[in-house]
């Protein structure tokens, strides 16, 4: 059975659509209209192993926050949608990743309560068009949406394009391990509930 999902979404601010393969191999297609946010999500999703194809027409005319905040919106829906009923993955997934002088820790949890704790001293500043405090916005809006307890936190860093590249690759790396099957879990739920 594949884990994969199409979302589409259109609002008076953004227009998006994204596809999604769980157990793709990290080929990306992104075109958003905010290059930086494009080189974030590639990132993503190459280290996140995951196929995804991403469009956005956003409000860019205003500034990038719509458009990136809703294209969080937008995958975390389509991650939740491909996970299905969430038998046998591995749940939990970490990853500390460092970049040149940035070490960014990402650790999750599929736990259908979706909540970011966040704590990455990023230097307010534009990335092209992309302003640095975008990147706790869209992961606020993925981990909501995907169901998903995310915790975000630097180890070092200062480099702005550094720590959120990094904050991207550890979050992409550690949903990988999370939405893995695990054949030891086989159909089960990892869940004393019985409930993710
Ligand atoms: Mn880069």
């Amino acid at each position: 059975m594949s884990r994969t999902a199409t979302v589409e979404r259109t609002t008076k601010e953004t227009d998006i659509s994204v596809e999604i393969n769980l157990d793709g191999t990290g080929v990306v297609d992104v075109d958003t209209g905010v290059p930086f946010f494009d080189h974030m999500l590639d990132a993503f999703g190459r280290h996140g192993l995951f196929d995804l194809r991403v469009r956005a027409r956003g409000d860019v005319e205003v500034d990038a926050h719509h458009t990136v905040e809703d294209v969080g919106i937008v995958l975390g829906q389509a991650i939740a949608r491909a996970l299905g009923d969430k038998r046998g993955i591995a749940r939990f997934g970490s990853q500390l990743l460092p970049m040149d002088e940035a070490l960014v820790l990402a650790a999750c949890d599929i736990s259908g309560r979706g909540q970011l704790h966040y704590a990455v001293d990023v230097p307010l500043c534009l990335l092209g068009m992309f302003d640095t405090s975008l990147a706790k916005e869209f992961l606020i809006a993925l981990a909501a949406n995907a169901g998903v307890t995310l915790h975000v936190r630097q180890l070092a860093g200062e480099n702005a394009h550094h720590l959120v590249e990094a904050s991207f690759k550890a979050c992409g790396r550690a949903l990988r391990q999370a939405c893995e099957l695990d054949a030891r879990v086989g159909d089960a739920l990892p869940s004393t509930k019985g409930a993710l």
